[in-house]
């Protein structure tokens, strides 16, 4: 059976990221991707303005009619939310739609590069820390293990920092510990930890940053991992796909990768 996963983050209107990375890439790996979109934005926050239309209010509508039409869900893939308010909805909507063994799987997205996004803040990092103990797999960077946990957040590092950066995210959470853009020996890769050893995944490491490659890595994943894919495998594939969708992406680009000519089979 096609697995389904709803999907809970914002739709920024321009700017491949959130949903406009999860859909595409949900559907194209085979999931049925239900949205609920926690607001919508003129474009990302990487631009040098945007508007904001708050959505959360129409969410206790939406659930009930969810609610009366039975919907079950086989996963959940959190990103981008926006207001620490939506914490408590993701989690009703955990209790409410969960089909039996589903997957909670939250990647923060709250920060990157030593820095939170635009319109966040210490009670929003808080807010989402306490969320991540109903998860089964989390998908930090480490900008945002850094701000969770208060350790010191580095340019550069050893994999002696990465492990304490992994034992100070398992003080919060249960949850599969996948730190993502590790960079260690000059790949870049994630550390996974479920409790024992840590394990890594790693990859060519290249010269580009490209904004809203940590929601196409959360897509990646979560589909091959709902598919039945091991912890390794799911980062490899995602890892994988990044790294070619940063290839396709041209110089001039500045506000995403281009995921669309890999998705349609790496056309150049
Ligand atoms: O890629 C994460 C992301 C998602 N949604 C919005 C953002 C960002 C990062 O800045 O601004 C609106």
């Amino acid at each position: 059976m096609t697995k389904r996963i709803l999907t809970m983050q914002d739709l920024s209107c321009v700017g491949q990221c959130s949903l406009t990375v999860a859909l595409p890439v949900l559907s194209a790996y085979g999931v049925e991707a239900a949205v609920l979109p926690t607001a919508v934005l003129s474009n990302h926050t990487m631009f040098k303005s945007w508007s904001y239309l708050d959505l959360t209010p129409e969410i206790d509508n939406i659930y009930r009619y969810w609610k009366e039409n039975g919907f079950r869900f086989d996963g959940f893939l959190l990103g981008y939310l926006g207001k620490k308010e939506l914490m408590d909805i993701a989690e009703r909507g955990f209790d409410e739609f969960s089909a039996e063994g589903a997957k909670i799987i939250i990647d923060p997205a709250f920060g990157d590069n030593g820095k939170l996004y635009g319109g966040f803040d210490a009670d929003y990092v808080a807010a989402m820390r306490n969320l991540l103990r109903r998860a089964d797999v989390i998908l930090p960077n480490m900008t945002e293990v850094c701000f969770m946990t208060g350790l010191d957040y580095r340019e550069k590092y050893d994999v002696d920092y990465v492990e304490r950066a992994v034992l100070e995210m398992r003080k919060y959470t249960d949850a599969t510990v996948i730190i993502t853009g590790v960079e260690l020996n000059g790949k870049i890769g994630e550390a996974i930890n479920c409790g024992g050893k840590t394990q890594y995944v790693f990859a060519e490491l290249l010269p580009a940053r490209l904004h809203g490659t940590g929601d196409i890595f959360a897509a990646v994943f979560a589909a091959e991992y709902l598919n039945g894919a091991s912890l390794e495998e799911s980062c490899a594939a995602a890892g994988n796909f990044v790294g070619d969708c940063i290839r396709k992406t041209d110089k001039s680009h500045f506000y995403g990768a281009n995921f669309e000519e890999v998705l349609h089979g790496g056309r150049s």
